[in-house]
């Protein structure tokens, strides 16, 4: 080691400098068998990570301590998705050892970049609802309270994203190859999980209503956990995520001492598929079958650890409720209620009413979406062969439910039949969302509009029969990840400004930024930070796209999965709207952009698959057009995810969030980027409207139908009219029709044409020239330096309510009910 700079002395919750530098070396020696001088780059990456983890098992024990000692209510959050993004810079931020690494690593000639590409991201989600996991557990563990997350540990999560020929090609996403640094496998807390089988009357039980079930198969679950730091605090809590084993037995001697290797194993591979990918494909009814088994799987697994954990310290049933408040994320683990019936019911042998009763005291229930098609159903006749009886005991938590309905509404056959936990027509299913319903303590939606829709037409029913049910909590992210992470600059700048870090756990300080939107230097300083932003990801578009974007462009951002009601063609209608202006008038004067999308289509979802080939192919025509590439270019960023989301959203300047009225339930990436000062372009849907409200309607660009007219148009609505009248509307569609963008050829892209002219679901067209003409306006801002920085600048000051600590304190105050438990300080 050269003393090439001074080195920081003082002591922080990392320990010194020296300690850890010590533990690198040692960690090197004895955890990967190497030394420095021959060390490869994953060598140096693992030690690095388990050195920084090591730091936080100190403080994982003492909360785990601390809770032990409080025995206080816990928030047991239950997900079937969980986008965490990397781990090493948040780890290194909340020990504060980054400051150490710098030093060491430049001594050793690697650099932090370096070591951090072999950072793995887990993609154990997909989307928003995955993501708004990870940050509310960040929250959770900021705030102090005593939570555990429970997932399930994919084998391979989230597909890979490439292009071929334009078109989305899926690879698996191998994702502990190398071993994942980041994880305790705790093989003592491993649970047996049954499938299929029989059930039969338990011979005591006069009321009937008790029985016995022998499964005919049965599964390990393996736990690990990821440590989930709390920011600026030292508790610690976990994500615990299951992983399936086959059971021991499983493996057939016999028939692999006869040469019958593939045999010998199946009944392995067929148990530990349960946990292989997330999301399998569920066209075929083997891969809804995989899909139910997981679903079950994960709550089997986490119920029994959760009564575990509850038994440590309680005794009896009584206080089970009081102690245990469970968060079903979605539907996908709503089976948890069946179980947790079962368990009491057959298992503990409680009476049915009191076993009820304590079970609709420990859930709560958070819905996500407003599509009908997204509400989650499974057939009865699924379940009575995979779960014979949790359906029985569906059928009775229905049969008792459908009393109370007829009591309140005697006579209304209609209503029970809306409200039934079984649809009976055309097939009998079970509604996934009532059960969640009729189990829960507290129903909620994810922003003010979406729930205020949900209780008047998705669930309106419900919301009538139980309208105290229902709360609203708007989603929110994680400042620490979001801009202290992704956006360390402009970090700076507001600690500089405002004086401290303050703001990282109170982000509502953010408001004093206001003041600073006069004042011409910060402005310029904004702007640089900005400028800066957008020149580290001009290289990564260069790296992974090979196009070469202007820095100084308007950076305007689309970037969420891809979905029709998203509308990641009405965003193409206007990009093929400028091209045709500039084709047509090369001299005129345009805004230069760069328009970014980002973003995967589900493996089995054709006509998103299909757009974004379009999206591929205009991209392709306008970069390589000499006279239009001059002031426009479209690129779309291969895989992306949150790595990704964290360098795309501090260059952001413009944030499109164009979902029809309605549709959207919350969005999260929209508050991402107005926190990073990017300006929306919005509909008024999800939180947008809660953003506009905040940031003030001149400081957002919106346009379009609300969620009234939306459906008031849908009723009579003629895409083709409004096609016919609009010329540009007319020149887009019709270019995209003859083949441009598909070396002439006519009919690959006219699916797209044919469901824009045909129904055009989500009245793309309608809203086709509001936005148009809204994004003629945001180019007009962009025009005026000053003016559109002071829209930045207000755009973070103001958004500083979505943050997920002020989501978290809401979940705290309406529906969990819990206190913070303190631990002690490093
Ligand atoms: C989603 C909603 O679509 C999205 O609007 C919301 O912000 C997010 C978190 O509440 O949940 N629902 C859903 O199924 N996915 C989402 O992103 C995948």
């Amino acid at each position: 080691m050269t003393d090439a700079r001074p080195r920081p002395k003082m002591r922080t919750v990392g320990g010194t400098l020296e300690a850890f530098e010590q533990d690198l070396i040692s960690n090197l020696y004895y955890q990967r068998g190497t030394t420095l001088e021959s060390a490869s780059g994953p060598d140096g990456y693992h030690t690095l990570a388990v050195t920084v983890r090591d730091r936080l098992v100190g403080r994982y024990a003492r909360t785990a301590a601390a809770h032990y000692q409080a025995n206080p209510r816990f928030v047991y959050y239950l997900s079937a998705e969980y986008l965490l993004g990397r781990q090493l810079r948040q780890n290194l931020l909340y020990t504060g050892t980054e400051q150490f690494v710098r030093p060491i690593a430049e001594d050793l000639g690697v650099s932090l970049e370096e070591l951090e590409a072999y950072d793995v991201e887990p993609g154990l989600g997909n989307g928003g609802l995955g993501r708004l996991a990870a940050c509310l557990l960040d929250s959770m563990a900021t705030l102090d309270i005593p939570a555990v997350g429970y997932g399930i540990r994919y084998e391979f999560g989230i597909f890979k994203q490439a292009f071929r020929d334009g078109a989305q090609v899926e690879r698996p996403d191998d994702w502990t190859f190398y071993g994942n640094p980041w994880e305790f496998p705790a093989p003592d807390d491993r649970q047996v999980v049954g499938f299929y089988g029989s059930t039969a009357p338990a011979l005591d039980d006069p009321s009937g209503l008790r029985r016995q079930w022998t499964p005919a198969e049965t599964v390990r679950g393996e736990p690990s956990h990821m440590l989930v730091p709390g920011y600026g605090t030292p508790t610690v809590n976990i994500i615990r995520l299951w992983q399936a084993r086959a059971s021991r037995e499983s493996f057939d001697l016999s028939r692999f001492g006869a040469g019958q290797y593939k045999e010998a194993v199946e009944d392995i591979v067929q148990a530990e598929n349960i946990s292989k990918v997330l999301y399998p494909d569920d066209s075929t009814e083997q891969g809804r079958e995989l899909r139910l088994k997981q679903q079950y799987f994960l709550v089997a697994c986490s119920l029994r650890d959760i009564i575990r954990r509850y038994r440590l310290r309680n005794t009896g049933w009584d206080a089970f409720p009081a102690k245990v408040v469970i968060q079903l994320n979605d539907t996908h683990p709503v089976m948890a209620i069946t179980e947790l019936m079962r368990l009491l019911v057959d298992e503990y042998r409680l009476d049915w009413d009191l076993a009820w009763s304590i079970t609709r005291r420990t859930f709560n229930y958070t819905c996500h979406t407003l599509l009908p098609e997204a509400l989650e159903t499974w057939s009865v006749e699924l379940l009575e062969r995979l779960l014979p009886r949790h359906m029985e005991i569906i059928y009775s938590i229905n049969h008792f439910f459908l009393q109370e309905v007829a009591a309140t509404y005697p006579g209304d056959l209609d209503k029970m039949r809306r409200l039934s936990i079984i649809q009976e027509y055309p097939e009998k299913r079970v509604r996934m969302a009532h059960l969640a319903v009729v189990g829960s303590t507290a129903v909620n939606g994810v922003a003010e509009l979406h729930t205020r829709l949900l209780a008047e037409t998705t669930l309106r029913d419900f919301a009538e029969l139980w309208p105290q049910k229902f709360h609203n909590v708007t989603n929110g992210v994680t400042p620490r990840r979001f801009v202290r992470l992704a956006n360390p600059r402009l970090s700076e700048l507001i600690t500089e400004r405002l004086g401290d870090e303050g703001w990282l756990t109170d982000l509502e300080r953010l408001d004093r930024l206001a003041g600073a939107a006069d004042d011409p230097a910060f402005l310029e300083r904004w702007r640089e930070v900005k400028r800066l932003n957008k020149v580290d990801l001009t290289h990564q578009v260069e790296r992974s796209t090979g196009v070469v974007v202007d820095p100084d462009a308007l950076c305007d951002v689309m970037i969420k999965r891809f979905h029709e009601y998203k509308r990641q063609h009405l965003k193409l209608l206007h990009v093929i709207t400028l091209f045709n202006r500039l084709r047509e008038m090369p001299e005129m004067d345009m805004v230069p952009r760069t328009v970014l999308f980002g973003g995967k289509a589900a493996p089995g979802y054709h006509a998103m698959k299909l757009l974004i080939r379009l999206v591929n192919a205009v991209a392709e025509t306008v970069n390589t057009d000499p006279v239009v590439s001059r002031h426009l270019k479209v690129v779309l960023l291969p895989d992306y995810n949150v790595s990704r989301a964290q360098v795309i959203i501090p260059a952001a300047d413009l944030s499109e969030q164009i979902s029809l009225a309605g549709k959207e339930a919350s969005g999260t990436g929209n508050m991402k980027l107005a926190l990073n000062g990017a300006v929306t372009i919005g509909t008024l849907d999800g939180a947008n409207i809660e953003i506009r409200d905040r940031v003030g309607a001149e400081n957002f660009f919106l346009f379009g139908l609300d969620a009234q007219q939306a459906v008031d148009l849908r009723r009579h609505y003629e895409p083709r009219a409004y096609y016919e009248r609009d010329p540009e509307l007319r020149a887009a569609v019709d270019a995209i029709a003859s083949g441009v963008f598909a070396k002439g050829d006519r009919s690959l892209f006219a699916p797209v044409v044919d469901a824009m002219l045909g129904r055009d679901e989500y009245l793309a067209l309608a809203d086709y020239r509001a936005y148009v003409e809204c994004q003629d306006a945001v180019a007009t801002a962009w025009r005026d330096r000053d003016r559109w920085t002071r829209m930045s600048v207000l755009n973070a000051a103001r958004t500083g309510f979505f943050s997920s600590d002020r989501t978290v304190r809401e979940y705290c105050d309406k529906i969990w009910r819990v206190d913070p438990v303190r631990v002690e300080p490093d």
